[in-house]
């Protein structure tokens, strides 16, 4: 069914994290969220959200500069024209705007809300066809602190909210690193899933002394350990260690996919929309690792609750061996949305109902919006 955009409106929405957020590059204290609103033909209207971590620390667009480009270049080209699908939409998009994939993201999100919504059916729907209602999440251990993180772990375990971890590690030194990570994976247990990301603070050297170490302690998965320009480096680490590596700032597209996995990279792929500009666009590099046999995972950029959704019903219709880390809306203390998702026995439900399946608060959306 096609959809005819009319108007775009985009404000950005500052949310406290619930508390630090320390990784390799920057400490969260604050998430900020650039959310879009698509008003269509017929009263229909859909939502989108883009979000990076940190500013500039990160990615290349910053929240400031994603609302410039949808407002003086993305909406422009989109108001007052009509769309079959996504392929249209990022055909009109790609052809006149160079990269820019988080902006991209927010608004493909946003019109497939709008097309779900006009055709009564779920965004994953339009993607596919969801192949599961319950995603498994894990929770990312980040305060800086060993023991506070071991704290916040064993809390999270007895109340059955997660039972796999992530450690954001790469900031201090490595002998440093590695005793944290090992005694947060010794006072968890064995049963419990434990995996590193680097956010790419390490050369070579260390990459390979710091995986051998992990290696040997147990630890379950390395992810972006060197830094993402480093294609060859990733895939010469991936075959010399059998603890897997995850490619996260290495690829965003279906393009960098095929580069690491024809060139014999093993070991999974990080899926963000934000990274390859959308949900149905994020599921290209998911097919394109299908086809070569890498490993997915559903990532984030730590967004709230519409682009976690919207990342959700596209990791619905794949299977993600390694699982989610979709907690983002976990780490904010509040969010613009009516009702929370619902996270519980280390997994979250995949919202039913038309579009997205969310409904804004729109005084809250007033509230947190920057002035
Ligand atoms: C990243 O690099 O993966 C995802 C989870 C988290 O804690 O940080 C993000 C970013
Ligand atoms: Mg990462």
């Amino acid at each position: 069914m096609s959809i005819t955009i009319e108007s775009i409106a985009c404000w950005l929405v500052d949310i406290p994290t619930i508390r630090p957020h320390k990784l390799s590059m920057t400490t969260m204290g604050c998430q900020t969220l650039t959310i879009v609103r698509m008003s269509c033909a017929q009263g229909v209207v859909g939502w989108g959200e883009a979000t990076t971590i940190g500013g500039l620390s990160y990615g290349a667009e910053s929240p400031e500069a994603i609302k410039s480009a949808i407002e003086t270049y993305l909406a422009p080209l989109l108001c007052g024209k009509t769309f079959s699908g996504t392929a249209a939409l990022a055909q009109a998009m790609n052809g006149s705007v160079k990269g820019n994939t988080f902006a991209k993201s927010a608004l493909e999100t946003a019109f497939l809300d709008a097309q779900g919504k006009a055709l009564g059916v779920p965004v994953s729907a339009l993607l596919g066809g969801a192949i599961c209602e319950r995603l498994p999440v894990l929770w990312t251990l980040a305060s800086g602190d060993t023991e506070k993180d071991i704290d916040e772990g064993k809390r999270l375990l007895a109340e059955g909210r997660h039972n796999a971890f992530k450690l954001k590690i790469g900031a201090r030194e490595l002998a440093t690193d590695i005793r944290h990570a090992l005694a947060i994976g010794a006072a968890l247990g064995d049963d419990v899933s434990i995996r590193v990301d680097v956010n790419q603070a390490w050369d070579m050297t260390t990459a390979i002394k710091g995986m051998h170490q992990l290696q040997e302690g147990g630890i379950d998965l390395v992810e972006q350990p060197i830094p993402l320009w480093d294609r060859q480096g990733l895939i010469t680490l991936s075959q010399r260690f059998a603890i897997p590596i995850l490619a996260d700032e290495a690829i965003s597209t279906s393009h960098d996919g095929y580069a690491l996995a024809s060139g014999g990279f093993t070991g999974a792929f990080a899926l963000k929309i934000a990274k390859a500009g959308g949900p149905a666009q994020a599921l290209k590099l998911a097919h394109m690792a299908q086809a070569a046999g890498v490993a997915l995972y559903g990532g984030t950029m730590l967004e709230g609750t519409l682009g976690t959704v919207a990342s959700l019903h596209a990791w619905s219709t794949v299977r993600m061996q390694w699982g989610t880390e979709m907690f983002g809306p976990l780490l904010l203390k509040d969010d613009i949305v009516a009702r929370p998702l619902t996270f519980s026995d280390g997994q979250v439900t995949l919202p039913s109902g038309p579009g997205l399946g969310i409904e804004i608060d729109t005084d809250k959306l007033r509230h947190y919006a920057r002035q």
